[in-house]
């Protein structure tokens, strides 16, 4: 088993009906970040899913912010997140991985609308082609997408 099989199984019969969902994008790594975007735009196509935006930030650290103002902006049902953080190019890994996981983190408690973490946090270029592929690879972004969805139903359930 490699460590690509531990990944969940990408939920079939997902329905995104009707439901809007927001994505924010880092611009760090862009060529990564848009195969990552096409990977989000591609699974809520998938589930039937509208997609809101996407709206640019500067770096991940920015993330949590641009999610908080979406989440409370009443105009999403969900936000997907997303952006790559490069160990090799940075001593402010763990800082900029740490600030963007935590902080999105926060902001879906404390709002309650769901913010699927589509962030890659690599060692290498390599790694983030590897998880940023086309269809019926594997894409953080498409995963990401299905988590947003999976998680709206899920909550609808409790309300
Ligand atoms: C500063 C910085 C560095 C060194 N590396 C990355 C990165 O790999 N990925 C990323 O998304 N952003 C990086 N940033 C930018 C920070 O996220 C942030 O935009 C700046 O520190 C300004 O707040």
């Amino acid at each position: 088993m490699t460590s690509g099989d531990q990944r969940p199984t990408i939920f079939s019969g997902l329905d995104g009906k009707g439901l809007r969902v927001g994505v924010v994008r880092a611009e760090w790594n862009s060529v990564i970040v848009d195969r990552l975007t096409e990977g989000i735009a591609r699974g809520l196509s998938e589930m039937d899913a509208a997609l809101v935006g996407p709206i640019s930030v500067p770096g991940c650290f920015e993330l949590p912010l641009a999610c908080q103002a979406l989440a409370v902006s009443g105009t999403v049902d969900a936000v997907v997140a997303t952006g790559v953080v490069i160990r090799g190019e940075t001593t402010h890994y763990e800082i900029v991985s740490d600030a963007a996981a935590s902080g999105i983190q926060a902001v879906q408690l404390a709002t309650g609308v769901p913010i699927a973490f589509g962030v890659l946090t690599v060692e290498s270029d390599k790694q983030a082609l590897e998880r940023s592929q086309g269809q019926g690879e594997h894409n953080v972004g498409e995963e990401a997408a299905v988590v947003s969805v999976q998680m709206v139903r899920l909550l609808q359930e409790y309300k």
